[in-house]
């Protein structure tokens, strides 16, 4: 189902038109009510009459998370106090958090993409939805809790942690749709084991996943191991929160963005150009509905391309590709990028590992070096130790049974005996020295 067929699959000449308008519109209320932009404005000799046409927005200057934590808490507000109902605050792992504000108006629309999201994702109204995104500063929970209410379907506001809890709760509610970041839905998968539990066994018909990177793999892993659908759900706090683009259940190849809302570029992150359809490079979104809170030619720092093709749901609106990763996240190994993304796909090809890692990166005697710390699979782990120790006691046995001497056998990695080009070397005695 598509919640706003007529918003949604507009054909992209008429789309367009409604974006220059409202971006024209969000143009002359920022310079009149943000005295950032105004002065950015300045500064790049122009005023919001100059831009007479879409393309005139790469004229614009960019909004980095830089000039948002120098305007730090309010500064960048459009609206007075007495007109922002709400307040959230990305996580701020360097640096101030970035704190965002919403008018009435604008949860509103939040709320109404948010719904769009669920119904791209396959959901309606009959739906059960176990929200395990934390409720918060944080915008995945109220976010995504606001718009399966505008949806009309029932929501267990549950957040994060209090894991076993979780498991109750979906053995016992029912729920049919499960939002939570792709790490802690696979922590989930292990909890539930633990209690003796599988996905498979529960009510879920598919799961919105978001607010990290996560890969292809890391999306089939999900699927096969919940038995589910597992679509990818993005967005960010200083744009809005989760609810920017979705994939569509049908095609699940790339997130349309909601375009009536946010206009979205990919630029190099170096020169700064904006890059055509299909080239991969930082996106860019400049808000176009928004109230307390609008920006302007944003920088997220995220990783992806644009592509306008249409899609086999019907929907007009583009579609990025999964984000590869963040400009911030790029490690450089020794002068070779390195996305953790990259090295997660390698990961996951192994049957014998799971998806647990972590990149340890290091500088000894001036080389980079790069150790990836990676988690057995604990079947694996658990059936392999107990072969050894059945092999060693087995063997043990055997020379005891067959010569009547006590020995202790230690099973050592292959290759580990030294091979000898004449004749083996069978003994070491050392009671001899
Ligand atoms: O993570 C909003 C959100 C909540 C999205 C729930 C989806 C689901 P922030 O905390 O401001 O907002 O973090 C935003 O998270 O710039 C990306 O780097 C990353 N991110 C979000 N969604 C995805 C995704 C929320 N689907 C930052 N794939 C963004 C990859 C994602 N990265």
């Amino acid at each position: 189902m598509i919640y706003d067929i007529d918003f949604e699959t507009m054909p992209r000449e008429a789309l367009a038109a409604i974006q220059l308008r409202r971006l024209q519109t969000t143009l002359e209320n920022v310079y009149a009510k943000v005295p950032f932009y105004k002065e950015k404005f300045k500064e790049a000799g122009m005023v919001p009459g100059d831009i007479r046409c879409l393309k005139d927005l790469s004229k614009l200057p960019f909004t980095t998370k830089q000039d948002l934590r120098d305007n730090y808490p309010y500064g960048m507000f459009a609206v007075p106090m007495e007109s922002v109902v709400r307040i959230h605050a990305s996580s701020g792992t360097t640096g101030a958090p970035t704190v965002v504000g919403y008018t009435r108006r604008d949860i509103d629309t939040w709320s109404d993409l948010m719904a769009r999201a669920f119904c791209a994702g396959g959901a309606t109204r009959g739906d059960i939805i176990h929200n395990a995104y934390g409720y918060g500063l944080f915008t995945g929970g109220l976010g995504v809790h606001y718009g399966a209410e505008r949806l009309g379907a029932s929501v267990i506001p549950v957040s994060g942690g209090n894991t076993k809890r979780q498991i109750t709760i979906m053995k016992d509610f029912g729920p049919t749709i499960l939002t939570a970041t792709p790490s802690y839905t696979l922590h989930l998968a292990e909890v539930a084991k633990e209690m003796g539990l599988s996905f498979k066994d529960l009510n879920f018909k598919f799961g919105i996943f978001g607010a990290e990177p996560w890969s292809e793999s890391m999306r089939q892993e999900i699927e096969e191991t919940l038995g589910i659908d597992a679509v990818d759900i993005y967005g960010l706090s200083e744009v809005m929160g989760p609810g920017v683009a979705i994939e569509c259940h049908e095609a699940k190849k790339g997130l349309h963005i909601f375009e009536d809302h946010f206009i979205p570029e990919i630029i190099d992150p170096i020169t700064e150009e904006v890059l055509p359809y299909g080239e991969t490079g930082e996106l860019v979104f400049t808000t176009i509905t928004k109230e307390a809170f609008p920006v302007i030619r944003y920088r997220t720092r995220d990783i992806t391309s644009l592509h306008p093709e249409p899609c086999i749901c019907g929907r007009t609106h583009i579609r990025m590709k999964r984000v590869s990763g963040r400009t911030d996240d790029m490690l450089i190994i020794r002068g070779v990028n390195v996305f953790p993304s990259q090295i997660e796909s390698v990961l996951m090809k192994s049957a014998e590992t799971t998806p647990h890692y972590q990149l340890v990166v290091d500088r000894v005697n001036n080389l980079d070096t790069l150790t990836v710390k990676v988690e057995v699979s604990e079947s694996l782990f658990a059936d392999e130790i107990k072969m050894l120790q059945n092999t060693e006691k087995r063997i043990s046995k055997d020379i005891k049974e067959y010569l009547g001497v006590s020995a202790k056998v230690m099973l050592v990695e292959p290759k580990s005996i030294a091979r000898s080009e004449g004749k083996a070397v069978r003994v070491i005695d050392n009671r001899r020295r």
